[in-house]
């Protein structure tokens, strides 16, 4: 055997730990947002000797679940052990402690991490702690993977914006709408539950005014459980009157317009710069701390984001059994990659990716 095996053995070895690491990450989901999935590991010769994962919002992190569990069962063997992590371990006080002082009083020799943390209290500090401190550091094990499992988390810090996925359904032949109709009933059973675990999984829901207008949709995710997202209407130039269904709701409710800034109940209104409405809108968003939003049409509104190349993902259902003749178009897309098609009875739903945004990677925790 010579040593690039070895090396190779090594490598191997790392990323069979961070594969466990990313599924205990993932039992998470759904749970932790805003803050991101993370799992943690303890290898001692080869064996893992402990486990932990990142559980609740505001709770322990997966560094500190996995260290009392093996303070409980293995405590001698920590300081020979070696921790792997997928996510740089935090240097801030927050709502917890900072794990890599932790690390650091348990004298573990060893960090492997999956990727850094770009939260801007942490961003490489947690790396640099643990180096001061003399132990051992490696970064990039399935990196990938561990930005891809955090996908909203990381945008939303990387790019100071809300991650944006883009929705709509369509005829079989790309028709959006038919022209006459107040309303073409694409969807079904299957894909307006599937339509509401998309909306779960994000912070917010956006719509345009004339949308909004028209459909009078309530906006919600009564038919998944979890969290209800907040409501968000693109009206410049506020025409949507309070009357509309989707106000009559506990959930905030947020108003991007470019007449004023109020608040008024749970009705949020946010001015945008009339000559940059999209950038603008999606900062502010950032500064409400919204971290991903479901832009749900219409074809105007998913139009300016895809001119404005703010967008990370679209997903679009297709009716292959309906035809229209007239109508509004489905919106297209330049820049495109295609990640994965599924049949859900008689729709196509369709992953497409912005390929622009490089530094999201497609990996296997993607979709
Ligand atoms: C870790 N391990 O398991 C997680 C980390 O408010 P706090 O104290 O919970 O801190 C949240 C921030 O900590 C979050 O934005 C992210 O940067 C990091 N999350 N760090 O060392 C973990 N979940
Ligand atoms: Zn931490």
């Amino acid at each position: 055997v010579n040593s690039f095996t070895f090396a190779k053995m090594y490598e191997q070895a790392h990323e069979v730990y961070m594969r466990r690491c990313l599924q205990l990450a993932r039992l998470a989901a759904g749970h932790v947002a805003p803050n991101p999935m993370v799992g943690a590991v303890l290898v001692h010769k080869g064996q893992v000797i402990a486990e932990g994962y990142h559980q609740q919002y505001g709770g322990p992190h997966a560094e500190v679940h996995c260290i009392q569990d093996a303070l409980q069962n293995h405590p001698d063997k920590i300081p020979l052990s070696t921790l792997y992590v997928s996510l740089e371990p935090c240097a801030h006080f927050g709502k917890t402690p900072p794990c890599a002082d932790l690390i650091i009083r348990h004298q573990i020799p060893k960090v492997v991490i999956g990727c850094r943390d770009s939260f801007e209290k942490v961003d490489g500090k947690g790396i640099a702690k643990l180096k001061a401190a003399g132990i051992e550091v490696i970064v990039g094990v399935l990196e990938k993977e561990a930005i891809a499992l955090n996908k909203a988390f990381f945008t939303f810090h990387q790019l100071t914006r809300p991650y944006i996925t883009l929705k709509w359904a369509q005829t079989a032949n790309g028709y959006i709408s038919e022209e006459g109709k107040t309303r073409l009933m694409i969807s079904n059973d299957y894909t307006n539950r599937l339509v509401h675990s998309w909306r779960t999984e994000h912070a917010a829901i956006m719509v345009g005014a004339n949308t909004a207008i028209a459909d009078d949709p309530l906006l919600d995710n009564r038919n998944w459980m979890g969290p209800a997202p907040k409501k968000i209407v693109f009206d410049p130039n506020l025409k949507v009157p309070v009357s509309l269904r989707l106000f009559n709701t506990t959930a905030v409710v947020i108003i991007l317009n470019t007449i004023k800034d109020a608040v008024a109940g749970n009705i949020i209104y946010l001015k945008m710069d009339k000559n940059s409405m999209i950038p603008d809108g999606l900062r502010q968003l950032h500064q409400l701390n919204i971290q991903s939003v479901l832009v749900e049409g219409g074809a105007f509104l998913h139009q300016s984001f895809i001119k404005a190349g703010m967008w990370d993902e679209a997903r679009v259902i297709t009716n292959k059994e309906l035809l229209v003749s007239k109508g509004v178009t489905a919106p297209m897309l330049s820049e495109q990659v295609k990640l994965k098609a599924t049949v859900l009875q008689n729709d196509e739903i369709i992953y497409f990716k912005n390929q622009n945004n490089s530094f999201v990677h497609a990996g296997t925790a993607l979709l």
